[in-house]
């Protein structure tokens, strides 16, 4: 198949592209290098060393890898750019990573909650529009997020993405319907990623255009078997206080000997997904599309829950790190439950790597060696979520 990944430089895209590739498929990757731009306005960079764009495909193809194009575009504000290159192309498939991905960036000022809104509400629904203005017939496979359901839901097992409601209606009857999980965003970004859910239901009814929307939970880890070959191809590990996410962040923390920053009592429980099962995920969309005329595709995307002092606790069995009870920079819920529906994907052949699977020494193995990268300095969480906290 013709693959379009857009964002295919960002810390999910790269491996994605890769691993489409090395499946068969003809890859092509959109990138405006924002996230790497964003390292710069942080003066901040990934604990692995990245190689330029040019660099990576170069040496993917050295290595033998099919060969991979790379197109330079901002998604969000070059909709001429993109509908020529979905005419050009007229991919079978177009993997949606571009966008803004982190909650406390999305909240640092107005600037940020702005952009983070301009940029990915534009990105997706440039997309779309010019996948109706182009007449070409693909299938759009979005990168969401578990975020959209929010963590308020104890005792219910959050569905993938539909929930069956009884309305009572004028007369008395009960009307039953379906309608899209009562979304619940925990930060602008998320917001946005709730956004997004409308605009692809919009366009799946008025349309019929095809999409799949992947709600994923944090992903962890950094390696696949294509990054791991050569150090070129190395992807990235972000442990910075706006952009790294809370396993990796505690996975970091212990190699250098700095307490574990647990967000208030850590009775937060969110999902989790190793890289390596989210560009399985996406293969296995990709290659399994949905048909014309059907309603928006929605899979839970992640492979296990924990709570955040348990997850905290199994990092210092394993190496002996402390744990910092810091004050919670977000508003969210102190605790949760956290049920998830999330057969869909194990039933198109995922095998789910889990935490169990000794890939925390991996990742610890990834954070050790370059420890010497890391900037204590960029470690603690700055961004707050309300004004005067
Ligand atoms: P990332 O920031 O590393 O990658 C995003 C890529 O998109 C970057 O290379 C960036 O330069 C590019 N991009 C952003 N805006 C663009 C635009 N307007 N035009 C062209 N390119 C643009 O983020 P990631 O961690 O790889 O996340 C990818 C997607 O997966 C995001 O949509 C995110 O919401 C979703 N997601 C990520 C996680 C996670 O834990 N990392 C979890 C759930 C969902
Ligand atoms: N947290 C800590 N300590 C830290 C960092 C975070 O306790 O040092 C806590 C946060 O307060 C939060 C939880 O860990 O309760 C998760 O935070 P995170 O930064 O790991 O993840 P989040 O902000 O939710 O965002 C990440 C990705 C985003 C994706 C989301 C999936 O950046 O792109 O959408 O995970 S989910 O969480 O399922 O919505």
């Amino acid at each position: 198949m013709r693959v379009l990944v857009l964002g295919g430089d960002g810390f999910c895209g790269w491996p994605t592209s890769l691993h489409l590739a090395e499946c068969g498929h003809d890859v092509v990757i959109v990138d405006n290098f924002a996230r790497r731009n964003a390292d710069v306005e942080l003066e901040v960079s990934s604990l692995t060393p990245i190689s330029p764009l040019g660099t990576r495909l170069r040496a993917w193809h050295e290595l033998g890898g099919r060969e991979i194009d790379f197109r330079r575009l901002d998604v969000a504000t070059d909709y001429e750019q993109l509908r020529a290159l979905l005419t050009e192309l007229r991919p079978d498939a177009v993997v949606h990573f571009a966008e803004q991905r982190a909650a406390p960036y999305s909240m640092k000022s107005s600037w940020h909650k702005r952009y983070t809104v301009d940029n990915n509400v534009n990105a997706t629904h440039n997309l779309l529009a010019a996948i109706v203005e182009s007449g070409v017939d693909t299938h759009v496979v979005h990168l969401g997020t578990m975020g959209v359901y929010g963590y308020g839901t104890a005792g219910v097992t959050i569905p993938e993405g539909y929930l069956r409601v009884k309305i009572a209606a004028d007369n008395g009857d009960d009307v039953e319907q379906e309608v899209l999980f009562p979304p619940n965003p925990g930060s602008v970004y998320h917001m946005t990623k709730t956004l997004d859910q409308l605009l692809f239901a919009f366009y799946a009814k008025n349309d019929e255009v095809r999409v799949t929307d992947l709600h994923q939970g944090i992903v962890w880890g950094t390696q696949t078997l294509q990054t791991d070959r050569d150090e070129r191809l190395i992807n990235r590990f972000d442990y910075d206080g706006d952009y790294g996410t809370v396993l990796n962040r505690f996975l970091m923390q212990a190699a250098i000997g700095y307490p574990l920053t647990v967000h208030g009592t850590g009775g937060q429980t969110r999902g989790f997904i190793h890289i390596r099962d989210t560009v399985r995920c996406v293969q296995l969309a990709v290659e399994h599309p949905p048909a014309t005329g059907d309603r928006v595709r929605i899979f839970n995307q992640m492979t296990e829950t924990h709570r955040l002092i348990d997850l905290a606790e199994l990092v210092v069995r394993l190496t002996g790190a402390e744990i910092d009870l810091v004050d919670n920079p977000r508003k969210e819920a102190s605790e949760n439950d956290l049920f998830v529906e999330s057969r869909r994907l194990l039933d198109l052949g995922l095998e789910p790597v889990t935490l169990e699977d000794g890939l925390l020494q991996e990742v610890a193995e990834i954070a050790q060696k370059y420890s010497d990268r890391c900037d204590r300095d960029k470690i603690p969480c700055r961004s707050r979520w309300t004004v005067g906290r």
